[in-house]
């Protein structure tokens, strides 16, 4: 029997539920984000370089992308589905994703090193042919805030690209393009510890690359904050 007693009690249990799978709500000065649960064991830290740019990244790929422009089919299709799916994936390195062909690959670490953009035709373990076309791939890492802060992450790719900060999509731009610095920013607030950032990238031909960083709304680096992978 469920007594009004019982009730209630399975009432407040469901509202603590519902708010601890909650990371941050959205608000005019873009999302807030509160910290993420991470896994055991991450590599770094690392540091931004001087301009605010992220260049140490768990990279995985890569993944089919096939059809024409405008329209390749492997932008919407979610490759870590059995992973938790993109929204809620957790990476580590040497995770292994199995793809649909019977084949798989693994999370591994890749650091830009002299540019500030990752080109995927640079990251050893994707196995890339040259320009290799009809593909995509996954960066993710980890930023430990020392303290709450407001800034800017601004990105440019080539191809399209979704990004996740804290398991939300905070950004998505499904085109054919240059990558150039700063194409698109997006303002968050970040709460002191933890967030995990994911960006799935695509490639229809030619250059495969993205570059992301992080800085304040002066576009100068943000301070107070390492990178994990
Ligand atoms: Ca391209």
């Amino acid at each position: 029997m469920c007594t009004y007693k019982t009730f209630f009690q399975i009432t407040t249990l469901a509202v603590a539920a519902i708010c601890a799978s909650l990371v941050g709500c959205e608000s005019a000065a873009g999302p807030t984000c509160t910290e993420a649960k991470k896994p055991a064991t991450v590599l770094g830290p690392y540091e931004l370089d001087e301009e605010g740019f992220i260049t140490n990244w768990l990279i995985v790929g890569p993944f089919p992308n096939p059809g024409e422009r405008p329209d390749n089919q492997g932008f919407h299709v979610d490759y870590l589905k059995n992973y938790g799916g993109e929204a809620k994936h957790v990476s580590f390195n040497g995770m292994q994703i199995d793809k649909d062909d019977g084949t798989s690959v693994k999370w591994a670490p890749y650091e830009a090193t002299y540019t500030s953009s990752v080109n995927f035709f640079e990251v050893d373990h994707l196995e890339l042919g040259y320009e290799q076309d009809d593909i995509l791939a996954y960066a993710a890492c980890w930023l430990k805030c020392e303290k709450d802060m407001k800034v800017q992450i601004r990105v440019g790719s080539d191809d399209g690209y979704k990004l996740w900060l804290d398991h939300k999509i905070i950004g998505e731009e499904h085109v054919y393009r240059a990558a150039y610095r700063d194409q698109e920013s997006y303002p968050v607030k970040l709460s002191e510890g933890m967030h995990i950032l994911l960006i799935k990238v695509d490639q229809d031909y030619g250059s495969f690359e993205f570059m992301l960083r992080v800085v304040t709304p002066d576009g100068s680096k943000a301070t107070g904050i390492k990178v994990y992978n």
